[in-house]
């Protein structure tokens, strides 16, 4: 840490200086120091109106680990939420492969094991009212897919690879009614990303009931959508997959000004996008701060709006980081004067792009909810 400090200080010259100063007064978001209070935030969610679909959403006021727990990890469910014998269960990997493969929990655990932290959000996270904490950051264990693939060698048509799971649900479209099993897809060379896993294992845990028992795919990087749970059979194919969950539903439907023409886009949820949120103001004694988080993309910095002063930076939080996990940051607030505030925060990537306002056309002009990851802007009174 103190070497880090040092070559900070050498490279960044004066403004390390500020950048120090702030770190000794507050080097680590986490934990919550004795004496330490949270002020809640004044707007708070909804109330949910689908408790079976969406549990136990994070209380951006409880943050207070960069792992969240698993019993404190959201789950989502689009269909049912079937219990899995693991001792019964086994995977299919068919399709367009030479050598079909049908795996069971053992085999998956007897290959090599690898491991990732990777902060999962749901796309659809801030685009609703009732829900806010769609997202958690998570260590999980698996076995990597790119080299099941290989060994069931996938012909030269195959293109796409699709991930089933065993949840299912009657679906309709125009008067076809049918039976169909969660399905999210992706291209053969976004599925043979070597960061991707067959995983079994969340936090030193077994995977949880919740999050996908026996077996889901965790795949970094990308919106929580993609990351399909509770797996029954994988299968290659020749064409693009249009499931209900990749082609009619998390479809984002945006305007983009083609000069000067109106064009709708629709395009499928994917990847991750860039993000951050003030999780919540702490308060010690008269000392105020406040603790985010920044994700979805490699992040360069992070600032944060108090009313309508200039943009501050916040110190982003080194103790604790990976590739594809969130970055919790804080900044000191001085003296806030009693009443009510608000707090808005943006993230900076590596590459320069800037988390949008909600007022861009990026965010303004799109008529979905998904991909909702527009600044954040909470309200807080200060007594
Ligand atoms: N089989 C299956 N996988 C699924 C889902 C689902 O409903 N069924 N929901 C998806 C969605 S929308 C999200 S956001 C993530 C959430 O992962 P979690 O429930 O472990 O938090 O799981 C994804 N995988
Ligand atoms: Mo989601």
């Amino acid at each position: 840490m103190h070497s880090i400090q040092r070559r900070e200080l050498l490279v960044q010259g004066s403004a390390a200086l500020v950048a120090i100063a702030a770190l000794s007064r507050r080097a680590y978001a986490f934990p919550t120091q004795a004496g330490e209070e949270v002020v809640p935030w004044l707007d708070q969610p909804t109330e949910n109106p689908n408790p079976e679909g969406i549990k136990t959403q994070l209380v951006w006021e409880d943050l207070d680990s960069w792992i969240t727990p698993n019993d404190k990890f959201f789950s989502i469910s689009h269909f049912n939420r079937p219990t899995i014998d693991e001792k019964t269960w086994s995977m299919e990997i068919e399709g367009l492969v030479k050598k079909p493969l049908k795996l069971t929990l053992a085999d998956i655990r007897a290959r090599p094991r690898q491991e990732v932290v990777f902060t999962v959000e749901c796309s659809g996270n801030h685009g609703f009212p009732f829900f806010t904490g769609g997202i958690g950051n998570a260590k999980w264990a698996g076995t990597p897919l790119a080299p099941i693939l290989e060994e069931a060698g996938v012909l030269k048509e195959g293109i796409e690879v699709v991930f089933f799971g065993t949840d299912e649900s009657e679906v309709a479209i125009r008067d076809v009614k049918m039976k169909q099993n969660f399905a999210r897809s992706m291209s053969l060379a976004d599925a043979m990303n070597p960061d991707n896993l067959l995983c079994y294992e969340m936090n030193g845990a077994a995977l949880p009931a919740a999050n996908g028992s026996p077996l889901r795919l965790i795949a970094p990087g990308w919106y929580g959508i993609a990351n399909v749970k509770w797996l029954k059979r994988i299968e290659v194919r020749d064409t693009r997959f249009m499931s209900l969950l990749m082609a009619r539903d998390y479809v984002t439907i945006r305007e983009e000004d083609h000069n000067g023409e109106t064009v709708w886009a629709e395009t499928s949820v994917g990847r991750a996008l860039l993000k951050s949120a003030p999780a919540k103001v702490t308060k010690k004694g008269s000392d105020y701060a406040i603790v985010g988080a920044a994700w979805g993309a490699p992040i360069e910095r992070v600032e944060v709006q108090i009313d309508q002063a200039p943009w501050a930076p916040a110190t982003i939080d080194h103790s604790e980081e990976a590739e594809h996990a969130w970055k919790i940051w804080s900044l000191p607030w001085a003296n806030p004067s009693p009443g009510e505030h608000t707090v808005t925060s943006r993230a900076v990537s590596t590459t320069g792009q800037v988390q949008p306002a909600m007022d861009d056309p990026l965010i303004a002009k799109k008529h979905t909810y998904w991909e909702s990851n527009g600044q954040v802007t909470r309200h807080v009174k200060i007594v």
